[in-house]
Protein backbone atom coordinates (compact mmCIF):
# COMPACT_ATOMS: atom_id res chain seq x y z
CA UNK A 1 0.00 0.00 0.00
CA UNK A 2 1.26 3.71 -0.55
CA UNK A 3 0.41 6.80 -1.86
CA UNK A 4 0.35 7.12 -6.13
CA UNK A 5 4.37 6.97 -7.55
CA UNK A 6 5.49 6.14 -4.37
CA UNK A 7 8.06 2.98 -5.52
CA UNK A 8 5.83 -0.03 -5.01
CA UNK A 9 5.82 -1.89 -7.70
CA UNK A 10 9.49 -0.97 -8.36
CA UNK A 11 10.18 -2.21 -5.33
CA UNK A 12 8.86 -5.54 -5.85
CA UNK A 13 9.95 -6.18 -9.59
CA UNK A 14 13.40 -5.33 -7.91
CA UNK A 15 12.87 -8.16 -5.48
CA UNK A 16 11.44 -11.10 -7.84
CA UNK A 17 13.14 -10.37 -10.80
CA UNK A 18 16.01 -8.59 -10.07
CA UNK A 19 15.73 -5.27 -12.43
CA UNK A 20 15.20 -1.71 -11.88
CA UNK A 21 12.43 -0.49 -14.27
CA UNK A 22 11.60 2.83 -14.86
CA UNK A 23 8.43 2.91 -16.19
CA UNK A 24 5.47 0.48 -15.00
CA UNK A 25 2.14 0.73 -15.82
CA UNK A 26 -0.01 2.01 -13.32
CA UNK A 27 -3.40 1.17 -11.83
CA UNK A 28 -2.21 -2.43 -12.78
CA UNK A 29 -2.81 -5.19 -9.54
CA UNK A 30 -0.60 -7.89 -10.13
CA UNK A 31 0.00 -11.44 -8.11
CA UNK A 32 4.12 -11.95 -7.63
CA UNK A 33 5.24 -15.83 -6.94
CA UNK A 34 9.02 -16.09 -5.36
CA UNK A 35 10.45 -19.21 -4.08
CA UNK A 36 12.71 -18.02 -1.11
CA UNK A 37 14.98 -19.18 1.73
CA UNK A 38 15.15 -17.34 4.89
CA UNK A 39 17.24 -18.61 8.13
CA UNK A 40 16.99 -22.04 6.63
CA UNK A 41 13.53 -22.56 5.89
CA UNK A 42 11.56 -22.20 2.01
CA UNK A 43 8.72 -20.19 1.80
CA UNK A 44 6.91 -19.31 -0.97
CA UNK A 45 5.97 -15.97 -1.14
CA UNK A 46 2.85 -14.80 -3.06
CA UNK A 47 3.29 -10.80 -3.70
CA UNK A 48 0.03 -8.73 -4.41
CA UNK A 49 0.64 -5.48 -5.34
CA UNK A 50 -2.65 -3.77 -5.02
CA UNK A 51 -4.15 -0.55 -6.81
CA UNK A 52 -3.91 1.80 -4.00
CA UNK A 53 -5.25 5.31 -4.03
CA UNK A 54 -6.15 7.74 -1.92
CA UNK A 55 -9.77 7.06 -2.15
CA UNK A 56 -9.95 3.44 -0.46
CA UNK A 57 -9.74 0.00 -2.07
CA UNK A 58 -12.09 -2.26 -3.95
CA UNK A 59 -13.88 -4.58 -1.78
CA UNK A 60 -11.74 -7.67 -2.99
CA UNK A 61 -8.55 -6.17 -2.73
CA UNK A 62 -9.83 -5.60 0.87
CA UNK A 63 -10.73 -9.23 1.58
CA UNK A 64 -7.18 -10.20 0.38
CA UNK A 65 -5.67 -7.82 2.99
CA UNK A 66 -7.63 -9.19 5.74
CA UNK A 67 -6.41 -12.62 4.83
CA UNK A 68 -2.75 -11.37 4.23
CA UNK A 69 0.25 -12.60 6.49
CA UNK A 70 2.02 -9.10 6.32
CA UNK A 71 1.31 -5.75 4.61
CA UNK A 72 4.15 -3.30 3.52
CA UNK A 73 3.09 0.77 3.77
CA UNK A 74 5.14 2.52 1.56
CA UNK A 75 6.05 6.00 1.00
CA UNK A 76 9.04 7.78 -0.56
CA UNK A 77 11.45 9.69 1.28
CA UNK A 78 11.55 12.22 -1.42
CA UNK A 79 7.66 13.34 -1.04
CA UNK A 80 6.54 14.60 2.31
CA UNK A 81 2.82 13.80 1.07
CA UNK A 82 3.77 10.07 0.51
CA UNK A 83 5.22 10.31 4.30
CA UNK A 84 2.13 12.40 5.10
CA UNK A 85 -0.43 9.70 3.53
CA UNK A 86 1.19 6.43 6.09
CA UNK A 87 -1.46 7.25 9.25
CA UNK A 88 -4.28 7.23 6.79
CA UNK A 89 -3.49 4.13 5.34
CA UNK A 90 -2.60 2.34 8.79
CA UNK A 91 -6.01 3.33 10.70
CA UNK A 92 -7.69 2.14 7.39
CA UNK A 93 -5.83 -1.33 7.67
CA UNK A 94 -6.45 -1.47 11.35
CA UNK A 95 -10.13 -1.07 10.64
CA UNK A 96 -10.36 -3.73 8.03
CA UNK A 97 -8.38 -5.79 10.02
CA UNK A 98 -10.41 -5.31 13.36
CA UNK A 99 -8.09 -6.51 15.20
CA UNK A 100 -6.40 -9.80 13.67
CA UNK A 101 -2.56 -9.12 14.51
CA UNK A 102 -1.42 -8.91 10.61
CA UNK A 103 1.91 -7.01 10.95
CA UNK A 104 2.28 -3.97 9.24
CA UNK A 105 6.03 -3.04 7.95
CA UNK A 106 6.73 0.55 7.18
CA UNK A 107 9.31 1.26 4.23
CA UNK A 108 10.73 4.15 2.95
CA UNK A 109 11.39 3.71 -0.55
CA UNK A 110 13.76 5.75 -2.64
CA UNK A 111 16.70 6.25 -0.44
CA UNK A 112 19.35 6.62 -3.21
CA UNK A 113 17.63 9.72 -3.66
CA UNK A 114 19.31 11.40 -0.67
CA UNK A 115 19.84 14.88 -2.29
CA UNK A 116 16.24 15.02 -2.93
CA UNK A 117 15.30 13.70 0.70
CA UNK A 118 11.96 15.17 2.00
CA UNK A 119 11.69 12.85 4.63
CA UNK A 120 14.34 11.90 7.14
CA UNK A 121 14.95 8.11 8.74
CA UNK A 122 13.72 9.43 12.22
CA UNK A 123 10.86 10.93 11.20
CA UNK A 124 9.87 7.28 9.20
CA UNK A 125 10.96 5.39 12.68
CA UNK A 126 9.33 7.97 15.12
CA UNK A 127 6.13 7.47 13.01
CA UNK A 128 6.52 3.41 13.36
CA UNK A 129 7.15 3.28 16.77
CA UNK A 130 4.00 6.05 17.40
CA UNK A 131 1.81 3.94 15.09
CA UNK A 132 3.19 0.55 16.99
CA UNK A 133 4.06 -1.01 13.55
CA UNK A 134 5.92 -4.27 13.38
CA UNK A 135 9.03 -2.91 11.58
CA UNK A 136 10.42 0.13 9.95
CA UNK A 137 13.25 0.15 6.86
CA UNK A 138 14.13 2.43 4.08
CA UNK A 139 14.87 0.90 0.55
CA UNK A 140 16.20 1.55 -2.68
CA UNK A 141 15.25 -0.17 -5.77
CA UNK A 142 17.69 1.67 -7.84
CA UNK A 143 20.90 0.33 -5.83
CA UNK A 144 18.98 -2.59 -4.27
CA UNK A 145 19.56 -1.48 -1.19
CA UNK A 146 17.79 -3.53 1.43
CA UNK A 147 15.36 -5.30 -1.10
CA UNK A 148 15.42 -8.25 0.71
CA UNK A 149 15.37 -7.13 3.76
CA UNK A 150 12.22 -5.77 3.63
CA UNK A 151 10.88 -9.27 2.39
CA UNK A 152 12.60 -10.97 4.90
CA UNK A 153 11.22 -8.63 7.81
CA UNK A 154 7.63 -9.20 6.55
CA UNK A 155 7.82 -13.09 6.36
CA UNK A 156 9.78 -12.75 10.03
CA UNK A 157 7.52 -10.75 11.58
CA UNK A 158 4.54 -12.83 9.92
CA UNK A 159 5.90 -15.83 11.85
CA UNK A 160 6.03 -14.23 14.93
CA UNK A 161 2.87 -13.28 14.38
CA UNK A 162 1.72 -16.65 13.82
CA UNK A 163 3.05 -18.07 17.36
CA UNK A 164 0.59 -15.75 19.21
CA UNK A 165 -1.73 -18.52 21.15
CA UNK A 166 -4.87 -16.99 20.37
CA UNK A 167 -3.85 -16.05 17.07
CA UNK A 168 -4.22 -17.55 13.43
CA UNK A 169 -2.84 -16.20 10.02
CA UNK A 170 -4.27 -19.59 8.36
CA UNK A 171 -6.78 -18.42 5.81
CA UNK A 172 -10.93 -18.68 6.93
CA UNK A 173 -9.15 -18.85 10.67
CA UNK A 174 -10.89 -17.61 14.17
CA UNK A 175 -8.78 -14.31 14.72
CA UNK A 176 -8.93 -12.75 18.01
CA UNK A 177 -9.77 -9.03 18.24
CA UNK A 178 -6.77 -7.75 20.27
CA UNK A 179 -5.28 -4.55 18.60
CA UNK A 180 -2.11 -5.01 17.84
CA UNK A 181 1.25 -5.54 20.00
CA UNK A 182 3.57 -3.22 20.78
CA UNK A 183 6.47 -2.38 18.41
CA UNK A 184 9.21 -4.17 18.09
CA UNK A 185 11.62 -1.13 17.95
CA UNK A 186 13.99 -0.91 20.54
CA UNK A 187 13.54 1.90 22.88
CA UNK A 188 17.02 2.52 23.13
CA UNK A 189 17.66 3.73 19.55
CA UNK A 190 14.83 6.80 19.60
CA UNK A 191 17.38 9.86 18.08
CA UNK A 192 19.97 7.80 16.87
CA UNK A 193 19.07 8.62 13.09
CA UNK A 194 19.37 12.25 11.90
CA UNK A 195 18.02 13.60 8.99
CA UNK A 196 19.80 12.59 6.03
CA UNK A 197 22.16 10.81 7.30
CA UNK A 198 21.43 7.67 7.23
CA UNK A 199 23.54 5.17 4.78
CA UNK A 200 23.22 1.90 7.00
CA UNK A 201 20.68 -0.74 7.27
CA UNK A 202 18.12 0.12 9.74
CA UNK A 203 18.43 -3.12 11.22
CA UNK A 204 18.58 -2.07 15.22
CA UNK A 205 15.12 -0.70 14.80
CA UNK A 206 13.15 -3.21 12.64
CA UNK A 207 12.42 -5.61 15.17
CA UNK A 208 13.22 -7.23 11.64
CA UNK A 209 16.05 -9.50 12.61
CA UNK A 210 14.38 -10.80 15.52
CA UNK A 211 14.50 -14.39 14.50
CA UNK A 212 11.01 -16.13 14.40
CA UNK A 213 11.02 -18.15 17.58
CA UNK A 214 11.43 -22.15 17.11
CA UNK A 215 7.57 -22.66 16.99
CA UNK A 216 6.70 -20.30 14.81
CA UNK A 217 8.67 -22.14 12.07
CA UNK A 218 7.32 -25.77 12.97
CA UNK A 219 3.85 -23.94 12.85
CA UNK A 220 4.68 -22.20 9.56
CA UNK A 221 2.90 -23.88 6.42
CA UNK A 222 5.92 -22.33 4.29
CA UNK A 223 3.35 -19.92 2.35
CA UNK A 224 3.44 -16.15 3.38
CA UNK A 225 0.88 -13.59 1.28
CA UNK A 226 2.60 -10.25 1.57
CA UNK A 227 0.40 -7.23 0.20
CA UNK A 228 2.35 -4.24 -0.80
N1 LIG B 1 15.52 6.73 -7.94
C1 LIG B 1 14.57 5.84 -7.65
N2 LIG B 1 13.40 5.86 -8.30
C2 LIG B 1 12.47 4.94 -7.98
C3 LIG B 1 12.69 3.97 -6.98
N3 LIG B 1 11.59 3.21 -6.87
C4 LIG B 1 10.73 3.67 -7.76
N4 LIG B 1 11.23 4.72 -8.45
C5 LIG B 1 10.57 5.47 -9.52
O1 LIG B 1 9.37 6.04 -8.99
C6 LIG B 1 8.34 5.99 -9.96
C7 LIG B 1 7.11 5.34 -9.38
O2 LIG B 1 7.41 3.99 -9.05
P1 LIG B 1 6.28 2.86 -9.03
O3 LIG B 1 6.95 1.61 -8.57
O4 LIG B 1 5.52 2.80 -10.29
O5 LIG B 1 5.34 3.39 -7.88
P2 LIG B 1 3.98 2.75 -7.37
O6 LIG B 1 3.89 3.01 -5.93
O7 LIG B 1 3.86 1.33 -7.80
O8 LIG B 1 2.93 3.65 -8.16
P3 LIG B 1 1.37 3.33 -8.46
O9 LIG B 1 1.25 1.91 -8.91
O10 LIG B 1 1.02 4.32 -9.52
O11 LIG B 1 0.66 3.59 -7.18
C8 LIG B 1 8.90 5.27 -11.18
O12 LIG B 1 9.30 6.22 -12.15
C9 LIG B 1 10.11 4.55 -10.63
O13 LIG B 1 11.13 4.38 -11.60
C10 LIG B 1 13.96 3.98 -6.30
O14 LIG B 1 14.26 3.18 -5.41
N5 LIG B 1 14.84 4.94 -6.69
MG1 LIG C 1 2.41 0.37 -8.93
Amino acid sequence: MGQLGSGKSTLVLQYVQSQFVEDIDANVQDMYKKEVAIDGQHYQLNILDIVDTDYGLDPKTENMLRESQAILIVYSVVSETSFDSVLMRVVHVRSLLEGRNVPIILVGAKADLENCRQVSSSSGLQLARELGLAAFLECSAKTKYQIDEVFETAVRQALTEEVEPTRSTEAGSQRDTEQPTESGVPEDIEGQRESGTQTEPLDAVQGANRAPRPAARASSSNRCCIII
